[in-house]
């Protein structure tokens, strides 16, 4: 007997040769799992890795000494073309507050060397005749004759248009123009949808009208007027030859 607590005998068989023995064991419960035991050495180093992919170019080296091949500067090129003009700056700062005009003798003087020059010019052009002042208005011919729309088209051109008289003394006024060229004049009236009815160019209706006994009788089939050399007016077709007069 052993002194283990037995729970099982069991015989086992022992071959040994040709010997059999007989071995008495006792078997108890497994007991408590020992330490773990301490690291191993390191393993021994593995394999070189494959071959990595080529690295990124290199900066650029300093220029070379060759001196055989850096040949002299050549002629320099023409200009380049202009470029775009740039966007327009800001405004600058407001200046300081100027003199009240009257008492500005800079200003002064200038102002009245200007009335000065245009007295003059005034005074030459109505000498030669080749303007009329009736209050505010200045009416000019080139003594030309032409259709209404060239009147019309030369006097826009010189910052003017076809003159039309508004009161009496502008229709004496233009009248005595048509009287000294003796060439009837178209004025800056049209005839409206409505036949008989006529109108400034800015279309507001007219409110002065001089007309020739029996006129207008064109019926809507003479859009425009003439001046007669009496002053009095007729509604016209609109492409005679007539004198180009305009008004300022
Ligand atoms: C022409 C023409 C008209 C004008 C009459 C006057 C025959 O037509 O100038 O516009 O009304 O003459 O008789
Ligand atoms: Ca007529």
């Amino acid at each position: 007997m052993l002194l283990c607590s037995l729970v099982f005998t069991l015989i086992l068989l022992v071959v040994s040769g040709n010997e059999c023995a007989v071995k008495e064991v006792c078997v108890g419960n497994p007991g408590i799992p020992g330490t773990p035991g301490s690291h191993g050495l390191p393993g021994r180093d593995g394999r070189d890795g494959v071959k990595g992919d080529p690295g990124p170019p290199g900066p650029m080296g300093p220029p070379g000494r060759m001196p055989e091949f850096s040949g002299c500067n050549g002629l320099t090129g023409a200009p380049g073309i202009a470029g775009q003009r740039g966007d327009k700056g800001d405004p600058g700062e407001r200046g300081p507050p100027g003199l009240p005009a009257y008492l500005d003798e800079e200003l002064q003087t200038t102002l009245h060397q200007f009335r000065h020059q245009i007295l003059q010019s005034l005074g030459v052009l109505s000498l030669q005749g080749s303007m009329l002042a009736v209050g505010e208005k200045v009416f000019s011919t080139n003594g030309q004759s032409v259709n209404f729309d060239d009147i019309r088209e030369t006097c826009a051109r010189v910052g003017g248009r076809i003159a039309v008289p508004r009161n009496p003394e502008e229709n004496e006024a233009i009248a005595s123009i048509v009287k000294k060229y003796n060439i009837y004049a178209y004025l800056g009236l049209a005839e409206g949808p409505t036949p008989g009815e006529f109108y400034y160019l800015d279309g507001a209706p007219v409110n002065y009208t001089n007309w020739y006994r029996g006129e207008p009788r064109g019926r809507g089939s003479e859009k425009c007027v003439e001046m007669y050399t009496d002053g009095r007016w007729n509604d016209k077709n609109c492409l005679q030859y007539r004198l180009a007069i305009c008004e300022f």
